[in-house]
């Protein structure tokens, strides 16, 4: 991965390499973390920050889920982002907080282990490839079902849920395809390893609800709205899996992948990116890039009363800050 200069952890901007935790931090040992996926995006008005208030809002809804109560709210959050993008001199770039469970204490009911706050800034391009932007990718449905509400909670963003992720991408890279795409246990289409998933049928574009087990992706919603803005049916309903194969045309999103066409499923072939696919993608696109008028209100500019932001409480000491 791209470095940047500095990382903030725990209220501190401390340089890369030193943005160090104790082996025995919980997260570490048992998955205990939440995160989010966000990006910025160079735009003709500076640098702005994709849905930033949405993402926060997960990260802190997935927090408290998950029994673990943050140490900084979420305006903190947001202000220390968008000051460590300033101070890495970034223009765009990939945003990763994290909040995990840390060390001090051991086993399964340690409420006791401080949480440990820490926000990431770096260049991260095209997930699955420029060239897969472009010309589409090829997946492959997983042996592995994704998580169900039965166990863990689909709608949240943790750590240790992404071993079910990671075992259906592995699966599907040592196969030779791009992305894994995972049915619910139901056994209708859920979601992409890391994004949300869209069938064209009939003109219509549909993806899963949310008793599908998905997660309530930001880039989903964004593209639920779009999509419907000009003008195409969407529909939020139950999809069986061949569906996939029948259907016209096929996309993901994620705030990673952003929109990437599908051009192949398992060993059907759906063909060079559709007409519907490529129109979304390039009002998603525009709408990221601060190209669109009327999606601007979902952009954090961060140019925009930088100075009136106030510091968050956990950084106020400028001693503490190193460089
Ligand atoms: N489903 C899953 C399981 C998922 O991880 C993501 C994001 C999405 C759907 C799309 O959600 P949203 O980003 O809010 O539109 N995956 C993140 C992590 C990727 C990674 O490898 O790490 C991301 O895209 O940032």
């Amino acid at each position: 991965m791209e470095k940047a200069e500095l990382i903030w952890l725990n209220g501190e901007f401390v340089p890369w390499d030193e943005a160090k935790v104790h082996v025995l931090s919980h997260g570490l040992h048992y998955g205990t973390g939440v995160f989010e996926g966000i990006r910025c995006y160079e735009t003709e008005r500076g640098p702005a920050i994709f849905r930033h208030a949405d993402h926060l809002r997960r990260l802190a809804k997935s927090a408290e889920m998950y029994y673990m109560e943050l140490p900084y709210s979420s305006e903190e959050i947001g202000a220390a982002t968008r000051q460590l993008i300033a101070r890495n001199g970034l223009r765009s770039c990939y945003i990763r907080p994290l909040a995990f469970r840390g060390y001090g204490e051991m086993g399964l009911y340690a409420q006791a282990a401080p949480i440990d706050v820490m926000i990431a800034v770096w260049p991260w391009g095209a997930y699955l490839g420029e060239e897969g932007k472009r010309r589409g990718i090829r997946a492959k449905v997983s042996s592995w079902r994704r998580i169900s509400s039965a166990s863990l909670i689909p709608q949240a963003k943790a750590s240790g849920q992404y071993l079910n992720s990671i075992l259906a991408k592995t699966e599907s890279a040592n196969a030779g395809y791009e992305e894994a795409i995972l049915l619910d246990e139901g056994g209708s289409v859920c979601e992409g390893s890391g994004e949300n998933v869209f069938v064209v049928r009939d003109g219509i574009i549909s993806t899963p609800g949310h008793t599908a087990s998905i997660l309530d992706g930001i880039s989903r919603k964004s593209v639920l709205q779009i999509a419907e803005d000009l003008g195409y049916q969407v529909v939020e309903r139950d999809i069986a899996r061949a569906e996939l194969y029948l259907a016209e045309e096929v996309f993901l999103c994620g705030t990673a992948a952003e929109l990437v066409p599908v051009r192949e499923i398992d060993d059907h072939e759906i063909g060079e990116p559709g007409e519907i696919t490529r129109h979304v993608q390039a009002k998603f696109e525009d709408a990221l890039n601060g190209r669109a008028e009327e999606y601007l209100e979902w952009l954090d500019f961060l140019d925009a009363g930088s100075d009136e932001t106030p510091a968050p409480a956990g950084e106020q000491s400028s001693s503490k800050v190193t460089s």
